[in-house]
């Protein structure tokens, strides 16, 4: 399945039903009074957040949604029948924006579909027309009047998804993070030596000791100049935005263009770099360091130089290898006491 987290979309609520001119007609009753009925509402375009929907995919190929006029009223005092709803299923944590289709602008935050079930009424369709029988009142026996039905609300809106995890996983492409997920959570995604192996991010859901679970995402790899559009740019750190932590990955066995071991305060500082670019909010997140690949690292000194460098900057640090799976039970603890504090 495509991941597609951004599309526009234009949505018209339905027109209300105009209101009934009638007078009854009855045999031998020769000025029947007026018994024209209501229109009926017009249907709303309602956004409803599903998580058995994961991406905006299906906006790409309908993007125009439109709901039901309500019928007209009829003789008899006989209400016209409601437009029938649009109810529209979109990922959870799918922000909608105004937008200008003209200028192709990004307006205010109109809602926040971030928790399962929200349902929100995007456009409302218009009040059905009152018929004439309505409008009879002790002077006015037989009124001719009706109204026509109210518009629908119409508007184009910008989709806008932002996954909702605890934790994002962040760091060079390579650098271990969906061999992480995968070790962790069901989630299967793609495992590759070559750099941009995931390129849409992936959510995994974590059982810690307790029945604490919590959710992980894993984002596609970041590198220099990210924030300028290198590499898969830095789009998808949108998605650590809600995200309560960020694990930074580090790969202990990382070289250099000249074949020389990296050093992974570099490392760090360029990635820190990148989301300082993307935003000061996200870059203040709590990050846990996360050393990987410790199975085939040249030498334990190495391991405990940069973990002691990592410590001496206030950071927590722990070191895994999601192949043999050293430190993985304590980082999933270490992951689980900060998204439950309480707990
Ligand atoms: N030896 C060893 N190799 C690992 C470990 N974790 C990941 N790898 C290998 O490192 C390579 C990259 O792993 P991925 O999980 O695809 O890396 P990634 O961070 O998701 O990379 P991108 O998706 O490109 O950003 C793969 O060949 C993995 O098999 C580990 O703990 N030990
Ligand atoms: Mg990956």
């Amino acid at each position: 399945m495509k991941f597609i987290d951004e599309a526009v979309i234009e949505v018209r609520a339905g027109k209300g039903g105009p209101g009934a001119r009638h007078f009854r007609r009855e045999k031998f009753v020769p000025l029947g009074g007026p018994d024209g009925g209501n229109g009926g509402r017009g249907g709303s375009v309602i956004l409803r957040a599903d998580s058995n929907v994961h991406t905006l995919l299906d906006f790409k190929f309908q993007a125009v949604w439109e709901a039901k006029s309500g019928e007209a009223g009829q003789g008899s005092r006989k209400d016209g029948r409601a437009g029938e709803d649009v109810v529209i299923t979109l990922p959870v944590g799918t922000q909608v924006f105004a937008y200008d289709l003209e200028n192709k602008d990004q307006g205010d935050l109109v809602v926040d579909l971030d928790v399962e079930g929200r349902e929100f009424v995007l456009a409302k369709g218009g009040r059905g027309g009152k018929g004439n029988a309505f409008f009879k009142t002790s002077t006015n026996q037989a009124p001719e009047h009706t109204q026509p039905g109210e518009a629908g609300e119409e508007g184009a809106f910008q989709l806008s998804l932002k996954l909702v995890a605890d934790v994002g996983l962040v760091g060079f492409p390579n650098a271990g993070k969906s061999t992480l997920i995968s070790r962790i959570s069901a989630a299967r995604p793609k495992i590759a030596d070559y750099p941009f192996t995931t390129l849409v991010p992936n959510l995994g859901v974590v059982q810690a000791k307790g029945g604490r679970s919590f959710v992980v995402a894993d984002i596609p790899g970041l590198i220099e100049g990210a924030s300028e559009g290198k590499g898969l740019g830095i789009r998808f750190l949108k998605h650590v935005e809600r995200t309560k932590i960020i694990a930074h990955l580090l790969d202990l066995t990382q070289l250099m263009e000249n074949g020389e071991e990296a050093d992974l305060e570099v490392l760090f500082d360029t990635i820190n770099r990148e989301l300082r670019n993307f935003s000061e909010e996200v870059s203040a997140r709590e990050q846990i360091v996360v050393l990987t690949k410790v199975d085939s690292v040249s030498s334990e000194e190495r391991v405990e130089h940069f973990r002691q460098r990592f410590v001496a900057r206030g950071l927590t640090v722990h070191v895994i290898s999601s192949v043999t799976g050293a430190g993985i039970e304590e980082l999933i603890e270490i992951f689980a006491r900060r998204v439950f504090p309480m707990a």
